[in-house]
C-alpha cells in the first residue's frame, strides 16, 4: 500500500481518538476541526487532489480510505454537536461552586444613622417611638397646638397645602411630627411617653441652610407630676449621649405656641470646647433643639385634664444634628445623593 493510504489511516485514527470531553471552548474548537478536515483547503480535499495522481489500480482501495476518512470526520462533528447539545444546560449553568462576581455594597445613608441614634438614646429611658400621616389636616397640625389663628405658619408661605378653600377642611403637609404627638394624645391615657421622628415639610426657598423637606424628632411626656426639672435631666442625658460625656448644657427662654414656658438649648461647642470658633460664631455654644411644658391648652385639646396631668416635649432637626455632629456645611448635600459625600459615612454604624 502507498504512503497515502497510511496517512489517510493515521488520520482516521487520529479523529477517532479526539474526544469532545477533553476540548475546551468547545464550539471554537469544533470549528477548528471542521476546517482542518473539512474546509476548503483542509485534509481531505488535498489527499483527494493528491488521489487525481496516484496510479489507476491504486484508486479503488485509496478512494475507498478516503471516503471512511470523510465520513469519520463528519461524523465526529456530528457526535461533537450532540454532545454539545446535551450538556448545554449545565454549560450555562456553569460552576455553581465559584464565588459571585464582587459587588458593591450600599450603606445607611447618614440621616438614617442619626435618626437612629436619636431613637436609641431615648428608648433606653423608656420613650417608644410613635408614627402617623404625612399629610395632615388643620386639627392636628395648628388648631390642637394651640396656634392663634393668625399664626404665620397657617400661612400658605410656611406650610404646603394639599386642599385650602373657604369652608373646607384645610389640608397640608405637616410642618412638624406635634401633629403625631397630638393624635397620640387623643387616643391614649397618660402615662404617655413617646418620640415621633419623621419627615416634614416647609415652603422655604433651598439653601444651605434651609430645605423644604427635612427630619425631625420630638419627644413627649405626658403623666401626673411631670416637671420641668424631669426635663432637664432627660435633655442633659440626651445631650451626654449624643455628643459625648464632657458635654454641658444652657437653657434660653423661648417660645413656641404648644408649650408654656418654652426653651431653647445649646450644648457647649464640642469643636472648641466652649472657647469660641467658627463653628460656634466665636459663642463657645451650639444650639441645638426646642422644649418647653405642654401648654395646658394643647393637653385639654387633645382631652387631657390639665389639671392631674403635665407634660414636656422637645423637637429637634435631624439635618441639623447630623451637621453638628459630622461637619456637614451644606443641607442640600443630604438630598442629592452624590456618592463622594454618602460614601463619607460608610463606616458609621
Ligand atoms: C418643639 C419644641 C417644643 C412639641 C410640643 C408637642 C406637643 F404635641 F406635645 F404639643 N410636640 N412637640 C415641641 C415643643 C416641639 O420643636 C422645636
Amino acid at each position: 500500500m502507498s504512503i497515502l493510504y497510511d496517512k489517510i489511516q493515521a488520520y482516521i485514527d487520529d479523529i477517532q481518538a479526539t474526544q469532545i470531553e477533553n476540548i475546551q471552548d468547545r464550539a471554537a474548537r469544533i470549528e477548528m476541526f471542521r476546517v482542518k478536515y473539512l474546509g476548503k483547503k483542509g485534509v481531505i480535499n488535498e489527499l483527494f487532489e493528491q488521489f487525481k495522481s496516484v496510479p489507476n489500480e491504486e484508486k479503488k482501495d485509496l478512494g475507498k480510505a478516503l471516503n471512511m476518512l470523510k465520513n469519520a470526520a463528519t461524523n465526529k462533528i456530528e457526535e461533537f454537536k450532540a454532545y454539545v447539545e446535551e450538556h448545554q444546560a449545565e454549560e450555562n449553568t456553569g460552576d455553581l461552586t465559584m464565588p459571585t462576581d464582587f459587588q458593591e455594597i450600599g450603606s445607611r445613608h447618614v440621616l438614617s444613622v442619626v435618626m437612629n441614634e436619636i431613637i436609641d438614646i431615648f428608648s433606653r429611658i423608656g420613650f417608644t417611638v410613635a408614627e402617623s400621616v404625612e399629610i395632615e389636616d388643620d386639627w392636628h397640625l395648628f388648631s390642637a397646638l394651640n396656634f392663634p389663628h393668625d399664626h404665620p405658619a397657617r400661612d400658605m408661605q410656611d406650610t404646603f397645602f394639599v386642599e385650602k378653600e373657604e369652608g373646607k377642611q384645610e389640608v397640608a403637609l405637616r410642618t412638624h411630627t406635634s401633629s403625631v404627638q397630638v393624635r397620640v394624645m387623643e387616643n391614649n391615657k397618660p402615662p404617655i411617653r413617646i418620640i415621633a421622628p419623621g419627615r416634614v415639610f416647609r415652603n422655604e426657598a433651598i439653601s444651605a441652610r434651609a430645605h423644604c423637606i427635612f427630619h425631625q424628632v420630638e419627644a413627649l411626656y405626658v403623666d401626673k407630676n411631670v416637671s420641668f426639672a424631669d426635663l432637664k435631666q432627660t435633655l442633659l442625658y440626651f445631650a451626654k449621649e449624643m455628643f459625648g460625656e464632657q458635654t454641658q448644657i444652657r437653657l434660653r427662654p423661648s417660645y413656641f405656641p404648644f408649650t408654656e414656658p418654652s426653651a431653647e438649648m445649646d450644648i457647649s461647642c464640642g469643636i472648641c470646647g466652649g472657647k469660641g470658633c467658627n463653628i460656634c460664631k466665636g459663642t463657645g455654644w451650639l444650639e441645638i433643639l426646642g422644649c418647653g411644658m405642654v401648654d395646658p391648652n394643647v393637653l385639654k385639646a387633645c382631652g387631657i385634664d390639665p389639671n392631674v396631668y403635665t407634660g414636656f416635649a422637645l423637637g429637634m432637626g435631624v439635618e441639623r444634628m447630623a451637621m453638628l455632629k459630622y461637619q456637614v456645611r451644606d443641607l442640600r448635600l443630604y438630598f442629592e445623593n452624590d456618592l463622594r459625600f454618602l460614601k463619607q459615612f460608610e463606616d458609621i454604624v
